[in-house]
């Protein structure tokens, strides 16, 4: 039976109570195109097993499994040290794409759907101590419409059907698979923090910071809170305390200057630590004032981009250094933001985000959702979305950097191409929306809510939110080559939105494939000087509109997709930079508007 414990999304660490090993390195690993393995006893050895990477996605690396989404499994032989006998413990992949099964030492220790948040599961009575043990992990990312992201469904798409993308899936990515980041496992003592959320607000030039702390076996007793140098005690009743502390003359945090403030939460005692749990957190406040969007009380204007965790060989796997390459080149082109389009990224890009001051509008992985599908299976995804976004909101909610939750990015009515919207689709995706808004709210009360509209999607789905964003492309889907003629009907299409929705609008996605070292003159289609006049237009049409509050050119670098007539060699090429992170001409010009104004 399975035993997923909702505890182990506090990102796990290192301290004299607890304990963290990175179970990162070569695998055995064997593709099951007959989902045969469980029977036949996978769970405790393979029959003919492959070194893999972890974390990695597979299809990079083995030319069979290029376009292989099937059954799949991982085992690794590993210790435990014994002086983690006694403890509460847990492993803990981070990213495995997409329905995974976990076995230690032959028993079944826990399930997850959804490939890009962790889940932990509670294993210490099926460890060994006197000697290894098997975790098999089996995963498989089959594109199904019940998903979330959906495979093609009986409504379509634009990739899936139409355009006939391989692997079919009904979005424009590559659908890579594998424990795409590291699988974890960790100890906690018995009595433990579970969880803690913090929120902060700002009166005058201090800061007010609450802080509400869980911990297990509805534990009664003491704790403590250190905060700038500051002891709050706290009041356990029943497993939940909270406080209120007063940072005076707190530095905020803001990109640019991107304070944080060590944060150790324990539970003592008397003088026994009995346990203790560490984060970094930011004093800042986000909110929306009609059509503009609020920073600690001051106008911001996001400037950035879409990303994609991707990068060759790797695949999604996570990468530190590109994590790190990324941000370096974001600072340097002046981007003070992105959107993690279209899938929660690794809880190291958010530590990331913190540390170097970048706004994130953070995404659970509904992509392309279709409202023309049947009530069942559009029920099955609001399961998905529900879950994803519990999940993602106790991720990530402690994070300064986050200042948006992203429900959607560019749900459906039908096909956009074939025209018209069914009026029973919209229908079906209002009621869908509102329900989504209202489930965010309540998880989270501090950030704005979003959805990512796609061009020509219905708008009142965006009159639900408290932001509205938007994917424009004309000038490269719709009047390609007329740049003229795209301006005059972006501009009408934003003063129009403007009426209706009087709220902030954020365009996260504007741009062109572009061929790099293509080059035209005049300019034309697929050339370096076409991205970037596209880009000077897009951002001197939005910069005249005060209720533009964002602009997010899609995309950072190049990234892959499947094969198909739609995608040039299989990928996408609305990169800034390319997909080795070398500038295109746009990335000079973004940086002569954003850091060198
Ligand atoms: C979009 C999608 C994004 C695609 C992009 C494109 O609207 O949100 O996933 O990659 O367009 O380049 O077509």
């Amino acid at each position: 039976q399975a035993r997923t414990a909702p505890a182990g999304l506090l990102f796990p660490v290192q301290n004299q109570v607890r304990n963290v090993m990175d179970l990162s390195g070569i695998w055995n690993f064997q593709m099951d195109p007959n989902d045969e393995g469980e029977r036949s006893g996978w769970a405790r050895s393979l029959p003919s097993p492959r070194p893999i990477a972890v974390p990695c996605s597979w299809n990079e690396l083995f030319d069979d499994a290029k376009n292989y989404l099937g059954t799949s499994w991982y085992l690794l032989e590993t210790w435990v040290p014994q002086s983690w006998r006694g403890q509460k413990i847990f492993i803990r992949p981070g990213s495995a794409n997409y329905a995974a099964k976990l076995w230690i030492n032959g028993k079944l220790a826990g399930e997850h759907l959804g490939g890009h948040l962790p889940f932990a599961a509670d294993i210490p009575q099926l460890l060994n101590f006197d000697k290894s043990n098997t975790i098999a992990i089996q995963l498989e990312n089959k594109q199904v419409p019940e998903r979330v992201p959906s495979g093609p469904s009986k409504a379509g798409g634009i990739f899936a059907g139409l355009f006939g993308q391989y692997p079919e899936t009904t979005y424009d990515f590559f659908p890579y698979a594998g424990l795409h980041r590291q699988v974890l496992l960790f100890s906690v003592p018995e009595t433990h923090i579970t969880d803690v959320t913090v929120n902060t607000r700002i009166t005058g030039s201090d800061g007010i910071v609450n802080v509400s702390v869980s911990a297990s076996g509805n534990y009664n007793g003491k704790g403590m809170i250190r905060l700038d140098g500051a002891d709050t005690s706290l009041n356990f009743r029943s497993g939940t305390a909270e406080a209120e502390i007063r940072v005076r003359n707190a530095k905020l945090w803001r990109p640019g200057a991107p304070n944080l403030y060590p944060l150790t939460l324990s539970l003592v005692d008397g003088s026994t630590v009995r346990d203790s749990y560490s984060l970094d957190i930011g004093i800042r406040t986000i909110e929306v004032r009609g059509t503009t969007l609020l920073l600690n009380g001051e106008p911001i204007k996001l400037t950035g981009f879409g990303k994609h965790e991707d990068f060759a060989v790797n695949g999604r796997g996570f990468n530190l250094p590109v994590v790190i390459r990324d941000y370096e080149l974001m600072k340097w082109v002046g981007a003070n933001s992105f959107r993690t389009s279209h899938y929660p990224y690794s809880e190291e890009a958010m530590q990331l985000a913190d540390k170097l001051g970048f706004l994130v509008i953070d995404e659970i992985p509904a992509v392309s959702l279709n409202f023309g599908d049947s009530d069942e299976v559009i029920e099955a995804r609001a399961v998905q979305c529900r879950q994803q976004l519990t999940e993602l909101i106790a991720r990530d909610k402690n994070h300064p950097s986050v200042i948006m939750w992203s429900v959607a990015n560019e749900p459906m009515a039908g096909n956009p191409l074939a025209g018209g919207a069914p009026p029973k689709a919209v229908e079906a995706g209002s009621r869908f929306f509102k329900s989504m808004y209202e489930f965010t709210r309540n998880l989270d009360r501090t950030r704005p809510v979003t959805l990512v509209g796609v061009q020509g999607g219905p708008p009142e789905w965006l009159t639900i939110f408290d932001v509205a964003c938007i994917n424009r492309y004309y000038g490269w889907y719709l009047l390609g080559g007329r740049l003229e003629a795209a301006d005059q009907a972006l501009e009408k299409e934003l003063d129009d939105l403007n009426k209706l929705l009087g709220k902030p609008i954020i365009m996260t996605e504007f741009g062109a494939d572009t061929l790099p070292g293509m080059h035209s003159q005049p300019d034309e289609m697929w050339s370096e000087e076409y991205q970037v006049e596209i880009l000077r237009r897009y951002l001197d049409i939005a910069a005249r509109k005060p209720y533009m509050a964002g602009m997010q050119v899609w995309n950072f670098a190049d990234f892959k997709t499947g094969q198909g007539i739609m995608r040039t060699a299989g990928m996408n090429y609305k990169g800034v930079f390319t997909r080795d992170r070398r500038p295109k001409m746009a990335a000079s010009f973004l940086r002569s508007r954003w850091a060198l104004k």
